[in-house]
């Protein structure tokens, strides 16, 4: 019988814990297809951060390294550095990355530090129950923001990929989404640029996807994609922020 879907080579046999409607197994599923269709899988070596996703070190058949809170990017200069041929990524949360670890992911940009970044932004801190992270929206619950956030207390979201794309050593800054086919299909896109610069040494590679947290938004799966379409959009719009190809031409 003709097989038409598979699982990824760069996916282990082991099954996935995320809660039903998470995106970080869809987003898992989309690196290990570009690893494997860039024929890097042999050569990757991947950085799992804390949150929801610190088990990804179970998931991902390439080597991977568990870096404490918020310092993957540390840990993925350090082997980039060291094993100049690999391809190595980070695969972080919006609380691990924007929060606890800001200082990291902004250096290791700054200093054009030719790993990948793969960002999760879901809006909240998932693994711990819910906390308001960097980039909760204003209004949007948290279990530390009861009444919603509140811009004059805690001041607006934190847009990462705009941040970041200001520095000189980013070199492809993206972001996307995992809501709908034609935006997985842009998001797969995004993320194998990002590998292929890296491997071109061009600098820092960063994409951003947008996430859906059902169990901490106490939405069902399908209320929480179109939450994140009418709410999460509006506020961290869609599209490459930086490609320094495109700078290259000019
Ligand atoms: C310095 C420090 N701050 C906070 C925590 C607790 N902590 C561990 S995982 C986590 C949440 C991470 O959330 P996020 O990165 O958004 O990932 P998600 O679970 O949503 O995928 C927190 C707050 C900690 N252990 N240490
Ligand atoms: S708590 Fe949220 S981010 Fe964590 S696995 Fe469940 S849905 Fe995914």
């Amino acid at each position: 019988m003709a097989i038409i879907y598979e699982k990824s080579k760069a996916l282990t046999d082991k099954e996935l814990h995320y809660c039903p409607g998470c995106s970080h197994g869809i987003v898992h599923k989309l690196v290990a297809e570009v690893l494997e269709e860039l024929n890097l899988t042999e050569k990757a070596v991947g950085i799992s951060p804390v949150g929801c996703s610190v088990f990804a070190y179970d998931y991902f058949a390439c080597d991977m390294q568990e870096a404490s809170h918020g310092r993957a990017p540390a840990v993925a200069t350090g082997i980039k550095r060291v094993l100049p041929e690999a391809a190595v990524f980070t695969y972080q949360g919006d609380g691990d990355l924007a929060s606890i670890g800001m200082a990291e992911i902004v250096h290791a940009a700054a200093r054009g530090e030719k790993f990948t970044t793969i960002f999760i932004n879901n809006a909240i801190y998932g693994m711990t129950g819910g906390q308001m992270a960097p980039t909760t929206l204003v209004g949007q619950k948290a279990t530390t923001a009861p009444l919603g956030r509140d811009k004059a207390h805690c001041g607006s979201p934190i847009r990462m990929s705009e941040m970041l794309g200001t520095l000189d050593g980013a070199a492809y800054v993206a972001r996307v989404a995992v809501d709908n086919i034609p935006n997985l299909n842009k998001a797969k896109k995004a993320i194998k640029t990002a590998f292929e610069l890296q491997m071109q040494n061009a600098g820092f590679t960063f994409v951003e996807v947008l996430a859906a947290c059902p169990t901490n938004w106490g939405k069902t799966p399908l209320e929480a994609v179109k939450w994140l379409e009418e709410n999460m959009i509006p506020v961290y719009p869609l599209g490459v922020v930086k490609d320094i190809r495109e700078v290259a031409v000019v």
